[in-house]
């Protein structure tokens, strides 16, 4: 309880400081890191950290290189709200060279560039976003004289962490489609070493967000699984979590765009979605925090499978999904969780009404990452007003 109580003790100073200097009301602030924590499965306690290392850390200097791609990743993260792109900025990392953002431009900006570089020896962070042509030695690029791949590999020498952003970066993207003229790479490619990987065409804010608050916190990037993606964020596929699952188990399809099945909002398997085949949080994350259900299915259109390589601007748009788990499995996990054990149901009711706001399922997630199965079943015991019955084992 002593990390719970911390965070929630709102007289503390560093709050009130960390509330100046976001110009963020500080319950906004908790809501933030709760969500965080939230997003990233992390188990109680995290939020109080994630606070802590916003708080006191110093900022880390982010280099963001930007190649083969159309802006939609700075685009999509300058959509996020909670917090704006201003404060992430000014306040949790310090962006010192990102060419659509900065002022500067020409030699300013380079000298800029080199000067973090060399005040940030192998603390910065690195963010590519663009695939890399690599046909012609790479003369398809060019920033500043020095090609893409002379760029990116400069920068990687002396930084902490890389993170590819985008689909163009982390596997190729649409640029490395066939006839993929220029010889676009991922990021991982051109390096010759594995990367932390963001895909998503644009990818959702929130993963990029987490994964270098992750870092902030903890001093190290997120768990990731054999393509360089943060496990949080895309170990399920997105069939698994969809909302219009029971329509697609139920054998109810859209067969037409705007037909009756699409107007009630069945299943769009039919229409060519991957979602069966495609890993990512999408359905329960959701883009741009317009409201619930913000996401391409949740919108009424097939996911094209954006953020996987081989599916993703590479399959028709209208093929059929390949399933990649047919059967239901034959046990279903437990509900309620073993985790969090301690946690009182007011501090974990709590805790869940602060992510509330921004993270409605992940909500409910926390709630009961915060119980036990024991605590549970102790509640059910006391809140039932009825006798037991008494049954023979
Ligand atoms: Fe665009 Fe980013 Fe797609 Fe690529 O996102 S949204 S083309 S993944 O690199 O800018
Ligand atoms: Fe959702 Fe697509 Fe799966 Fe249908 S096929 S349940 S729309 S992810
Ligand atoms: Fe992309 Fe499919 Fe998500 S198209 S944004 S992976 S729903």
């Amino acid at each position: 309880m002593g990390e719970m109580n911390e965070i929630f003790d709102l007289g503390r100073k560093a709050l009130h400081d960390v509330e100046k200097r976001l110009d963020m009301p500080r319950r906004e602030f908790l809501q933030f890191c709760s969500t965080l924590a939230v997003a990233m499965g992390l188990p109680t306690g995290a939020e109080a950290a994630i606070a802590n290392a916003i708080e006191v850390s110093k900022r880390p200097s982010v280099i963001w290189l930007h190649f083969q791609e159309c802006t939609g990743c700075s685009e999509s993260l300058l959509r996020a709200e909670h917090p704006t792109l201003e404060k992430l900025i000014l306040d949790v990392i310090s962006l010192d060279y990102h060419e659509t953002l900065m002022v500067a431009a020409g030699h300013q900006a380079e000298a800029a560039r080199k000067d973090a570089m060399k005040a940030n020896k192998g603390q910065y962070v690195l963010v590519v976003e663009g695939a890399i042509p690599v046909k012609d030695n790479g003369i398809y690029c060019k920033i500043g004289g020095q090609t893409a791949i002379e760029l990116v590999k400069e920068c990687a020498a002396d930084a902490a962490a890389i993170i590819a952003i985008g689909s163009c970066a982390s596997w190729g993207g649409m640029p490395s489609t066939s006839p993929n003229p220029s010889g676009s790479s991922s990021l991982g490619e051109v390096l010759g070493k594995p990367v932390v990987t963001i895909p998503g065409c644009p990818p959702n804010p929130y993963n990029f967000l987490a994964t270098v608050v992750h870092f902030l916190t903890f001093g190290t990037l997120p768990d990731v699984d054999q393509l360089g993606r943060p496990k949080f964020a895309y170990s399920r596929l997105i069939h698994e979590n969809c909302e219009r699952r029971a329509h697609f188990d139920a054998g109810r399809f859209a067969m037409e765009f705007g037909d009756a099945g699409h107007r009630k909002g069945y299943c769009l398997y039919k229409l060519g979605c991957k979602g069966p085949e495609t890993y990512a949080n999408c359905p329960t994350l959701g883009f741009g925090d317009a409201g619930e259900n913000n996401w391409p299915v949740g919108c009424g259109h097939p996911c094209i499978g954006c953020t996987e390589k081989g599916v993703g601007f590479t399959k028709p748009i209208h093929q059929v999904a390949k399933m990649l788990n047919v059967a239901p499995p034959l046990q279903y996990a437990r509900i309620v969780e073993e985790q969090g054990k301690g946690a009182s149901f007011a501090s974990a009711a709590a805790l869940a009404a602060l992510a509330g706001a921004a993270a409605g399922g992940a909500a409910m997630l926390t709630r009961n990452l915060g119980l036990s199965h024991a605590a549970e079943e102790a509640e059910r015991r006391k809140g039932s007003s009825k006798p037991q019955e008494k049954t023979e084992v």
